[in-house]
C-alpha cells in the first residue's frame, strides 16, 4: 500500500484528484479540504484513588437510575459548588487557548485542575469516553476527542467541561478564538452566546420547556443560522445526563414538561453557519456539521428558583463577556 500525500497547492476542480481515484478533485478530495483532521489519541490518563468516582469511572457502563427532578436544598448546594468548579476550569482552560497548542495538552491541563480541586472529570470513562472533556473544533459540533492536532490561528475551540465533587455535576461549555478569527466566525459565536442567554432568560417557574428552545430558535433564525436538533441539553444531578430533554428549538414534545422550582437542567445551544443536520466521524463520539461550515456552543447549568432561574456554572469565575453578571 502507498500513501499519497496532498499537494502543497491545490489542483484545478475539473483536474483529476490526486488520491488516484480517477474522479476530479472537485468529485473527489476537494470537499475535504479545510476541514479538521484527527491527530493521534494519547492513552487514558489514571485518577487517583482520594478522588470519589462516579460508578461509570471503572466499567465504563452508564447505570441509569430515577433521580427526582425537583433537587432538594442540600443537593442544590453541592450543585453549587461542583458548578464553580467547573466554571473555573473552564475558565482556565480557555486561557491557554493560542495557536500551536494541541487539544491533546488541554485535556492534560483539565484533568489536572479537576484533580486539585478533589473533582472527577466526568466525561472519562462515561460510554467508554476516553478523555477527560471534550474539545470541539470548526465544524465539529460537539464530543470531540482531544487529540496530537495543534489549534491553528483563526480555529474556534468548543472546550466542554464537566466535573463530579460531593456526588454531583456541573456542566459548562463555550468557545474560544484562536487567534485573530474571520468576523463570520466571529459573529457565529458571538450569536451562539446570545442564543445561550436568550434560553436562560426563558427559564420560568410554570412554563413548559419548550420554552426554552423557541427562544434560541427565534434568535438564531433572526441570523439566518441553523440550530443542532440531534443534541439537546439534559437534566443534570446525581448523574450526569437524567431524564429532562432540553431542546434547542422549538417542538411541542417539550409542551408537557413544565418547569418547577427546584428542577435543575443545562441548555447547551449547538449553533451552525450552514446545515443543522450531523454526520458522525467512525470513531462514534465526534458529531460534525453535514456540509463542513463552523458551528459554535456555550453551556451552562441552570436551577429554575422560585422567581426565574439561578446560573449554577456562573459568576465571577465563569467566561462570559455577555452574561447578566458583566453587563
Ligand atoms: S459523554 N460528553 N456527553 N451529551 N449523553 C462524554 C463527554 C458526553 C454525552 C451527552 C449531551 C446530551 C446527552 C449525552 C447521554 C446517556 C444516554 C447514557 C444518558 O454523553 O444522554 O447519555
Ligand atoms: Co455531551
Ligand atoms: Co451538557
Amino acid at each position: 500500500m502507498s500513501i499519497v500525500a496532498p499537494p502543497q497547492t491545490p489542483p484545478q476542480a475539473n483536474d483529476l484528484c490526486w488520491c488516484g481515484s480517477g474522479r476530479k478533485y472537485k468529485r473527489c478530495h476537494k470537499p475535504l479540504e479545510g476541514r479538521v483532521v484527527q491527530g493521534e489519541i494519547s492513552p487514558y490518563r489514571p485518577v487517583p484513588d482520594h478522588i470519589n468516582r462516579p460508578s461509570y469511572a471503572d466499567t465504563g457502563k452508564v447505570v441509569r437510575w430515577n433521580e427526582p427532578r425537583v433537587k432538594s436544598a442540600e443537593i442544590i448546594e453541592r450543585m453549587r459548588h461542583a458548578g464553580k468548579i467547573a466554571a473555573d476550569v473552564l475558565r482556565l482552560a480557555g486561557e491557554m487557548v493560542r495557536p500551536g497548542v494541541t487539544t491533546d495538552e488541554i485535556d492534560i491541563y483539565v484533568h489536572q485542575l479537576c484533580l486539585e480541586r478533589d473533582a472527577y472529570p466526568s466525561p472519562l470513562n462515561y460510554n467508554g469516553y476516553r478523555k477527560s472533556v471534550c474539545t470541539s473544533v470548526n465544524e465539529v459540533i460537539c464530543h470531540g476527542i482531544p487529540d496530537s492536532r495543534p489549534l491553528q490561528e483563526g480555529d474556534i475551540i468548543n472546550i466542554d467541561v464537566t466535573t463530579y465533587v460531593g456526588g454531583v455535576h456541573g456542566d459548562t461549555n463555550a468557545t474560544f478564538f484562536v487567534g485573530n478569527v474571520d468576523p463570520v466566525s466571529h459573529d457565529l459565536v458571538r450569536v451562539t452566546e446570545e442564543c445561550m442567554w436568550k434560553g436562560i432568560e426563558a427559564v420560568r417557574a410554570d412554563r413548559p420547556v419548550s420554552d426554552i428552545g423557541k427562544a434560541i430558535e427565534a434568535h438564531a433564525k433572526a441570523h439566518h443560522y441553523g440550530v443542532v436538533k440531534a443534541f439537546v441539553g439534559h437534566g443534570i444531578g446525581e448523574q450526569f445526563h437524567t431524564d429532562i430533554q432540553i431542546l434547542h428549538y422549538y417542538d411541542t414534545r417539550g409542551t408537557t414538561t413544565i418547569m418547577r422550582p427546584g428542577m435543575t437542567f443545562t441548555i447547551e445551544p449547538m449553533i451552525t453557519l450552514g446545515t443543522w443536520q450531523h454526520r458522525m466521524w467512525d470513531d462514534d463520539w465526534t458529531a460534525v456539521t453535514a456540509d463542513g461550515k463552523r458551528t459554535a456552543q456555550f453551556e451552562h447549568t441552570i436551577l429554575v428558583t422560585d422567581d426565574g432561574f439561578d446560573v449554577l456554572t456562573g459568576g465571577e469565575g465563569a467566561v462570559s463577556p455577555f452574561a447578566p453578571w458583566h453587563r
